[in-house]
């Protein structure tokens, strides 16, 4: 903890990748917590096959379920001292950047200005037919599935399974890890690519790797430092 400390003191570039365990203290349920009640686990379907195009074209009823009742949970979450931690980090740093797979808009919400959204946000909404991205942080949303104003049925401004990331997003996240000195890997299972190859594309560009979870993930033999514990609890530790 000590030398990470430091670690963070000297960094001259420093990237951080967050995944749904730095919202869990917020009380956001992770996604493959597996416990009933989690995004994971919902009305006995799977994470991986609600968050997918074929789903929703399938069901579009069903997966707008799925996200109004997220949303729900995510409109009463608030930022844990976790979050207040990297944007205090990011304000004391030459350069920083912080790279999301969370959808939930927490990180802005606890200050953090530089953030890359990965997997889009669950406040917005994409029209099908006319392409317009609007915000509406209505909750419950007032028709499911909600409908544009030209007609055209509106989906969640999120990336699925099977759908590419926003090039210009991932673009900067590469070069973020590729330039750091000192990547942070906090509360992510890291099983989504290409999110999780960010570590690997770090430590191989000459960063040091620092991991923060409750659980150790298959990178954590690949990294520098394996912090075990409750990221709301480290960072302020980390930071302070
Ligand atoms: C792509 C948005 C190609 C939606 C998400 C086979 C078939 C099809 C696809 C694939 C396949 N094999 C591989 C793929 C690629 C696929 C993939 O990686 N699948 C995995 C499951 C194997 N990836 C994709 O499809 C990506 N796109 O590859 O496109 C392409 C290219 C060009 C052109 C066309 C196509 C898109 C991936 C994005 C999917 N969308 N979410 C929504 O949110 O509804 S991913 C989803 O998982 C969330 O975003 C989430 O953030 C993300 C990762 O999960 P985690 O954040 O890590 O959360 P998890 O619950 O897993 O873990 C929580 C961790 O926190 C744990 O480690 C736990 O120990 C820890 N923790 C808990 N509490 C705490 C804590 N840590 C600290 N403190 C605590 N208190
Ligand atoms: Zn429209």
């Amino acid at each position: 903890m000590h030398a990470v400390r430091e670690w963070l003191r000297d960094a001259s570039s420093i990237a951080v990748l967050t995944g749904a365990g730095v919202s869990a203290e917020s009380g956001v349920p992770t996604f493959r917590g597996g416990t009933p009640g989690t995004p994971g686990l919902w009305k006995q379907h799977r994470a991986e096959e609600l968050a997918t195009p074929g789903a929703f074209a399938r069901d579009p009823k069903l997966v707008w379920e799925w996200y109004d009742w997220r949303r729900s949970l995510i409109a009463e979450a608030k930022p844990n001292p976790g979050h207040y931690a990297l944007a205090a980090a990011e304000a004391r740093a030459r350069k920083f950047t912080l790279i999301t797979q969370n959808v939930d808009g927490l990180h802005e919400l606890a200050g953090s200005r530089n953030v890359l959204r990965l997997h889009g946000s669950i406040w917005m909404l994409r029209c099908l037919e006319c392409e317009c991205e609007r915000e509406d942080r209505r909750t419950p949303l007032p028709e499911i599935p909600p409908r544009c104003e030209c007609g055209g049925m509106l989906r969640p401004g999120v990336v699925w399974f099977g759908e590419a990331l926003p090039a210009k997003i991932w673009q900067e996240a590469e070069k973020a890890a590729r330039e750091a000195d000192l990547f942070l890997l906090i509360g992510t299972s890291a099983v989504v690519y290409p999110a999780a190859g960010l570590a690997p594309i770090a430590k191989s560009s000459g960063a040091r790797v620092v991991e923060i979870n409750i659980a150790e993930t298959g990178l954590s033999d690949s990294i520098d430092e394996f912090l075990q514990g409750p990221s709301g609890e480290l960072l302020p530790q980390l930071i302070a």
